[in-house]
């Protein structure tokens, strides 16, 4: 399975709401020929680490693709630039975020410039809740762990909400 995480806390001037932005990201990564398999629910987290940030709009989605993963996070890249995507500090605010999970069982060597599975997913409310969504019997190449037992040890301090539905 190839997971892609999307996030956004930014309001973009040409795109709208996270949201929307998010949504619209979709499109155009279907357009640029990305199959998108699955996509979980949109989530509201609250800013990891806390900060008085604007809380964001987050969401997984199961992808296929015959790129390999420099090629697919080089193109995920380029459309978090075409968004509008400025990069300053490291965790600043963004009006789009496209990160790279997972790329079916592949675990990166020491030195690769490119560390998969993303280093820090198995520790983050808003990757692993929208995962349960679309596959909770995942497991982490690395760690052994299903989606859904990882989701058991998230830091308790990780604020969510969801999006009301009407
Ligand atoms: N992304 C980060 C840092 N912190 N916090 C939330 N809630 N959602 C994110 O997508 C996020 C974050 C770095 O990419
Ligand atoms: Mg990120
Ligand atoms: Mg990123």
């Amino acid at each position: 399975m190839i997971i892609i995480a999307l996030g956004a806390n930014l309001e973009s001037p040409k795109y709208g709401l996270p949201l929307q932005t998010c949504q619209t990201v979709l499109v155009r990564l279907e357009e640029l020929g990305l199959k998108i398999i699955n996509c979980s629910r949109w989530l509201k987290s609250a800013p990891v680490p806390i900060s008085d940030q604007p809380w964001y709009v987050n969401g997984v989605v199961e992808i296929e693709t015959d790129l390999n993963p420099q090629d697919l996070l080089a193109l995920l890249h380029s459309v978090e630039a075409e968004f509008g995507r400025v990069r300053t500090v490291q965790n600043a605010s963004r009006v789009i975020d496209i990160d790279l999970i997972a790329y079916h069982d592949v675990v990166s060597k020491p030195d690769d410039p490119l560390v998969l599975p993303h280093p820090r997913m198995h520790e983050r409310a808003f990757v692993l809740l929208p995962l349960l969504d679309i596959n909770k019997e995942w497991i982490h190449p690395v760690l052994g762990q299903t989606a859904k037992e990882l989701s058991q040890n998230i830091p308790y301090d990780q604020e969510t909400m969801e999006f009301e539905s009407d």
